[in-house]
Order: C-alpha cells, then sequence, then structure tokens
C-alpha cells in the first residue's frame, strides 16, 4: 500500500479544516481534489476558474473559515487570476491548490512561472517540495492563510504529486499536527490610554468600521455607546452595526446626506480596521478640519497610509475596543448621541427616506435605478445576502437594499474588477444557505460571468441575480460621454438576459417599469423552484455621483 502526495494534501488540508473546495478539475488537479473531498471537504464545480476563485474567496468571507480553490496547471491558474488578485488584497485566508508542471517538464505547453505571476499580484508562492516534505510543505502553507489572513497558492507538480509518501501506507496514519489558536493581538497600554484620553475629550465622537472590524460589532457598540460615538461601516463592513438606532450606515461615495455631515461634523474619527482610503473618506472630504483622527489597524502599514493621523493604535479592533471600554471609566457620555440627532437618523438615515433628486427617471428607457432599487427592498425577503458588481450602477444596491447583518453583505472589489458579483453570490449562498442571495450586476458584469449562471442553476441555489442593463459600460458612457467622445466603444445593443438566464434554467422577469415587479413577488411568493433572474432595462441617471467622485483619484 502507497499514498500519493497528491491524496497526502488532500486529506491534511481537509482535517486541518477547510470550509469548501471549488475549482475546475483536470488532469493535474483531479487527485487533491477528490482527495479533497474523501477527507469531508464539500466540492463545488464551476464552469470557470474565475468563478471559482471569487466563490471560494466569498465563502471564506462570509464563513470566517478558510477555503480552497483547486486548479489546473498553467492556464487553470492564469484563468484564476482576476479572483486570486482580489482575495489576496482584500487578505482573505484563501488556499489556492494548484497543479504545476514537473521541474523536467520544461517543454511542457502548460509551462509558466507559477510562483512569480502569484507573487506578482500579491499571494503567497508556497510549493510542496518532494514528498518526504509534503506534509510540513502543506501545514506551512495552510499556517500563513489562516495566522497572516493570506492568500497562499500551493503550487504542487506532477511529479512529486505522484511520487508515494515515503514511510507512509495509509491515510489512517497521517499525523497531521494541532495548530495552536493564536490569541488576537491586543494594543500596548500606552496605545489605550491614549484613546481613551481622546474618546473622554470628545464632543462628536464617530466610529467608522472597516473590513478588519468585521467580527467585533458588539465590542465596537458597546464602547461606542459608552462615549457617545456615532456608528458607520466601510462599504465592505456594510451591515456591522445594522438596527443600531445610532448607525448612519455606508461612510463614504455611497453615503446618505446625512451621514456625510455628521461624520465630516465628528470632533474625534475613529477608523477601526479601516483603511480611511478615497472611497470611505470621499478623498478626506468627509474628515473635518479640525477632526482628531486615530486609527486602529493590526498592521503597523495600514496606519497613516491613506490619511494622515493623530494617534494610530497597533492591534486587534475588538481586543482594543474591549480594552479603551475598561480605560474609560466614569459614567457614560452622551458624546454625538443627542436626542436631535436622534431623530435625525431616525427619519432620514436611509437612502430610501431622502427624497428622490432628480425625480423619477423612469421614461421610454426603462425603470429609474433607485425606483428599481427601493422596489426590490419591499418585495425580496429581508433575510437576504446582497453582493455586488462594479459599475455605474453599483451604489444603487449598496444604498437602498438592506441587509440584516455583516455577513449579508459581500463585497468583492479590492481589485475594482468588473464580472466578480455573481460569482462572489454563489459562494455566499453556499456560506449561508438559509437566506436569498441578491447579487446585483451590471449587463457588463452579468456577460462577462454567465458561464457561472449555468452554476447557479445547477446547484439550485436560493438566488436572485439582477441585473441593472444599461446596455452599455455606463462608467465609461458617464465619465467620457460628456466631453462629446466617440463612445462606440462602450455602447452595445439590446440583449435579452432574461432569455439568457431561462436558457440556463432559470426564472426570468424583464422590468421596465415599478409594474414589472409584479414578477418579482409572484416568484417570490411561490416555491421558487428555480433561482429568478431580473432583467433591469434601466432609465439613465446621467452617471452617478460616487462614480464620479471615484474618477477624481484615477
Ligand atoms: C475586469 C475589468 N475590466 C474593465 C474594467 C473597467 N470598467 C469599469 S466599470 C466598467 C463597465 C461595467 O459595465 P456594467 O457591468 O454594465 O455596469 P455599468 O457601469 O453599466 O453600471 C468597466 C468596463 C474593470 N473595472 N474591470
Amino acid at each position: 500500500m502507497t499514498v500519493t502526495v497528491a491524496e497526502l494534501v488532500g486529506t491534511v488540508l481537509g482535517r486541518l479544516g477547510a470550509g469548501h473546495v471549488f475549482g475546475v478539475v483536470g488532469s493535474g488537479n483531479f487527485h487533491v481534489t477528490n482527495a479533497l473531498r474523501a477527507a469531508g471537504v464539500p466540492f463545488t464545480a464551476t464552469r470557470h476558474e474565475a468563478g471559482a476563485a471569487t466563490a471560494a474567496d466569498a465563502h471564506a468571507r462570509t464563513t470566517g473559515v478558510p477555503a480552497v480553490l483547486s486548479v489546473h496547471q498553467g492556464c487553470g491558474l492564469t484563468n484564476a487570476m482576476t479572483g486570486i488578485t482580489e482575495a489576496a488584497k482584500s487578505r482573505t485566508p484563501l488556499l489556492v491548490v494548484a497543479a504545476d508542471t514537473g521541474g523536467a517538464a520544461v517543454r511542457s505547453n502548460f509551462r509558466i512561472d507559477q510562483d512569480a505571476l502569484v507573487t506578482a499580484v500579491g499571494a503567497v508562492a508556497e510549493r510542496v517540495h518532494t514528498p518526504g516534505s509534503a506534509l510540513a510543505d502543506t501545514v506551512r502553507a495552510h499556517r500563513t492563510a489562516t495566522e497572516q489572513r493570506r492568500t497562499v497558492v500551493l503550487n504542487l507538480p506532477l511529479d512529486v504529486q505522484a511520487a508515494a509518501v515515503p514511510g507512509l501506507d495509509s491515510l489512517d496514519d497521517v499525523e497531521v499536527p494541532d495548530l495552536v489558536p493564536l490569541a488576537p493581538p491586543r494594543p500596548a497600554a500606552s496605545s489605550v490610554a491614549a484613546l481613551a484620553a481622546a474618546l473622554a475629550g470628545a464632543r462628536r465622537p464617530m466610529f467608522v468600521a472597516g473590513r478588519g472590524a468585521r467580527g467585533a460589532g458588539p465590542e465596537l457598540a458597546g464602547l461606542a455607546q459608552r462615549c457617545g460615538a456615532l456608528l458607520a461601516t466601510s462599504a465592505v463592513a456594510n451591515g456591522l452595526f445594522t438596527g443600531d438606532p445610532w448607525s448612519l450606515g455606508i461612510s463614504g461615495g455611497f453615503a446618505t446626506p446625512l451621514a456625510a455631515e455628521l461624520i465630516a461634523d465628528a470632533d474625534v474619527l475613529v477608523g477601526w480596521g479601516c483603511a480611511l482610503n478615497m472611497w470611505t473618506m470621499r478623498h478626506g472630504a468627509l474628515i473635518g478640519p479640525d477632526a482628531t483622527v486615530v486609527q486602529v489597524d493590526l498592521d503597523a502599514d495600514a496606519l497613516g497610509a491613506n490619511r494622515p493621523i493623530d494617534l494610530g493604535v497597533l492591534g486587534d479592533v475588538g481586543a482594543t475596543a474591549a480594552d479603551v471600554a475598561v480605560a474609560l471609566d466614569g459614567p457614560g457620555r452622551t458624546g454625538y448621541r443627542t436626542d436631535d440627532v436622534r431623530a435625525r437618523i431616525a427619519t432620514a438615515g436611509r437612502w430610501r427616506d431622502v427624497p428622490l433628486d432628480p425625480p423619477d427617471l423612469t421614461g421610454p428607457d426603462g425603470i429609474d435605478p433607485r425606483v428599481l432599487s427601493i422596489g426590490l427592498d419591499d418585495v425580496l425577503p429581508a433575510d437576504r445576502s446582497v453582493t455586488v458588481d462594479s459599475g455605474n450602477f453599483m451604489g444603487y444596491p449598496a444604498a437602498y437594499l438592506a441587509v440584516p447583518d455583516e455577513a449579508g453583505f459581500c463585497f468583492t472589489q479590492g481589485f475594482q474588477s468588473v464580472g466578480l458579483g455573481l460569482s462572489t453570490g454563489i459562494g455566499v449562498a453556499l456560506a449561508r444557505p438559509d437566506r436569498l442571495v441578491v447579487a446585483a450586476l451590471g449587463d457588463g458584469g452579468a456577460l462577462m460571468a454567465a458561464a457561472e449562471l449555468e452554476t447557479v442553476a445547477r446547484l439550485g441555489l436560493a438566488m436572485v441575480v439582477v441585473v441593472y442593463d444599461d446596455r452599455g459600460y455606463g462608467a465609461e458612457v458617464h465619465h467620457f460621454g460628456p466631453a462629446g467622445d466617440d463612445l462606440a466603444t462602450v455602447v452595445f445593443p439590446e440583449t435579452d438576459i432574461a432569455a439568457i438566464g431561462r436558457g440556463y434554467g432559470f426564472d426570468a422577469v424583464t422590468v421596465r417599469t415599478a409594474a414589472d415587479l409584479d414578477g418579482v413577488r409572484d416568484w417570490v411568493a411561490g416555491p421558487r423552484a428555480r433561482p429568478l433572474l431580473v432583467d433591469a432595462k434601466i432609465a439613465s441617471d446621467g452617471g452617478s455621483w460616487w462614480l464620479a467622485e471615484a474618477f477624481r483619484g484615477h
């Protein structure tokens, strides 16, 4: 009896707790993927490696458990590179099991420098070097992914994969080391004292929570209550404070007018696991000229990276919030939490409370995207997860579709790539099968990822795919149109995306007016035996202001 390296690697990753494996299986990753499955890790086949990479990324973000992406050598890996880059930039703990050509196969068609490729995009290149080191190599890759929150590509050369593991007769004899869970790093006592002093002296403290604050909502809400702070999130952390009467929702380009006003008026602004980048701070416009700016982050190089800060605290967000709450002695403070502010948040805290300006644009070209989004928010069940692709349309679902909590929003925008929203929805749907996924896409992103409509239909996922169809690359149309540029490269004839959806096995509704949302209502009320595609033909908004804002940074 022998055990191959491929069998060992899959088994070890399964025993180490991989959550789910996504991939496109070819000869090079066939055995290792089956070993993962045999070790109890569920496998999902997508129709393109790009879809597998992003579904794995979204699954890991939603569950907090590292996911696995399995790809063929060479072209399987290159097909997955955009999703791998997104995961690497977003510090997703993701393990990519990548077949690689054998060391002597120097003329193989599949041969590329896989280490250089993945290193170039910010992932960590790891390798199973020899049959004898396979266990240690695999454990090391897993530790880097989980403990350092990195996207790690574990290259598996075909010759090493096929070799027998020396001295191992049965997979039952594999001794996988127990990994010691690491406590979240606590901040220095001097940093805790300095932040407590800043908050004690604040009249209008404001907390903006980012990706690094996910999971620490209760600690932050508790501290905010003690010091009288208002709460907001970056787009990626949307949902963290859902239901809190002092929450302003998303800070930045998607912020409501009230949120923007109150954030800009803060005298102490604390970014918790939040980069305070151009998106979240509107190029700094949301930071008052005299505001004291504090940043709390696990990574030293994140502190002050985008905006000048007055205080940087190195530490885990939850641990820091808990320690500062202890240091803030005495009775709780009113701070920003006045009756007036509370009443204003209650009446104008959500985008749907803000009167449409300009008024409803619904006309011959289609439905106003705001009216569409508000209508969908009304019709679709509240127990939902929302994923959003990139494009001019992207603020509408982010701003108007309420989410129940932070797991209810997954925003794969670290690389700002069009085409990831649908596969993000697949990963989230498998991570949270109890919820309906609403995947909001532009027509560009929808058609770029269309192959994964088959995956959604085949798996029978509880999903509504909403396509904001403006018959073109709206972001470009609105950016270049006003200057009189030739737009022939970025406009397209109308496509019957509903018919495409039906072809893949979806129910589908074409929406041109608010009345057409009855078709969505009927689907929600029915058995929902098949996923739904909403092909919304939208009227032009003349260019969304958050995108105009973003282009200032290009
Ligand atoms: C992979 C990729 N290619 C190109 C771009 C540049 N780009 C940004 S937005 C956009 C248009 C997207 O069109 P669509 O999905 O229909 O959304 P819309 O802007 O029309 O709302 C393009 C091509 C990008 N961000 N990512």
